[in-house]
């Protein structure tokens, strides 16, 4: 059997997928991203999985879709290929997404970096949409969620020179949370998810929903969706044990009720 081109590992509540298709730079073929996507949405139903850290090797996390593969591609084949879904998809995934990017973070490979909700860096990343290089231009949401992290100027500088930017600009910019050593990004990333899978899950992923709903809406229907999620929240068997437990000087046990 072929080697499997996402390594799923766990540690405790949190999924870890590793991209692994190092001979390719862990370029994005349509097969791996198959393999991402069935892997994030089961962990997604699945209520011991309470974070998912997606991580590549040291050298690159992912060097973009698969260029051998796009070259030969028709118009009409582009328009109706499989790979298209998977970006709505993992959109949609519930539980939190923290990219742990070590090494080269290049087009799509910085697309998915962006689409996570968190980005932990190694000192050694490289961010940078060079598709323009290609005569093309993103579009696995790099324009877009580029320049809502970044800002339309930078952004733009971004897309339409295809200049790769290292970490100390990216955590300037915020494009990154934190930027860890070159020899520890993975366990920063595990950390920093393990930290997010102690908390009451149901209200974790309404406060995913409610923050990306920021990104979505002008201010006014935010306010109104997060009171909702807020709502929800107070619904919930968690919250009265989170309450409960710090006015009874204890740890609270959440159940993700
Ligand atoms: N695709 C295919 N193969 C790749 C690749 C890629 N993106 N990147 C590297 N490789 C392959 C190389 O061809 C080489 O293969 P062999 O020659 O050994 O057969 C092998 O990996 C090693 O590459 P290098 O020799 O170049 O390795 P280096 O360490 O010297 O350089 C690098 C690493 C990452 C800096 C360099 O490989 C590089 O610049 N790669 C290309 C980066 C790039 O241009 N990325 C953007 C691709 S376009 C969409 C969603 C998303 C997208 C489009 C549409 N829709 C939903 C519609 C995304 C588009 C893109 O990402």
């Amino acid at each position: 059997m072929a080697d499997a081109l996402v390594l799923a590992e766990r540690d405790g509540a949190v999924g870890i997928a590793r991209l692994n298709r190092p001979e390719a730079r862990n370029a994005l073929s349509a097969e791996l991203l198959a393999e991402l996507i069935a892997l994030v949405e089961a962990w997604d139903t699945d209520p011991d999985v309470r974070c998912i850290v997606i991580a590549g090797g040291d050298d690159y996390f992912a060097a973009g879709a698969d260029i051998k593969a796009m070259r030969d591609r028709s118009f009409q084949e582009a328009l109706a290929h499989p790979a298209l879904s998977f970006w709505a998809r993992m959109a949609a995934c519930r539980t939190p997404l923290v990219a742990a990017v070590s090494g080269y973070a290049l087009g799509g490979g910085c697309e998915l970096a962006l689409l996570c909700d968190m980005i932990v860096a190694s000192e050694t990343a490289e961010f940078g949409q060079p598709e323009i290089l290609l005569g093309i231009i993103p579009g696995g949401g790099g324009t877009q969620r580029l320049a809502r992290v970044i800002g339309k100027q930078r952004a733009m500088e971004l897309v339409l020179t295809g200049r790769r930017i290292g970490t100390v600009e990216a955590l300037a910019m915020g494009l990154v949370n934190q930027v860890a050593d070159r020899d520890e990004w993975l366990a920063k990333a595990l950390e920093l998810a393990q930290v997010v899978a102690r908390r009451p899950p149901l209200a974790v992923r309404l406060g995913k929903q409610a923050v990306l709903a920021a990104e979505e809406t002008a201010l006014s229907a935010g306010l109104d969706q997060e009171r909702r999620l807020y709502e929800l929240a107070m619904a919930t068997e968690d919250r009265v044990e989170g309450m409960s437990a710090f006015i009874e000087k204890r740890r609270p046990e959440f159940e993700g009720r």
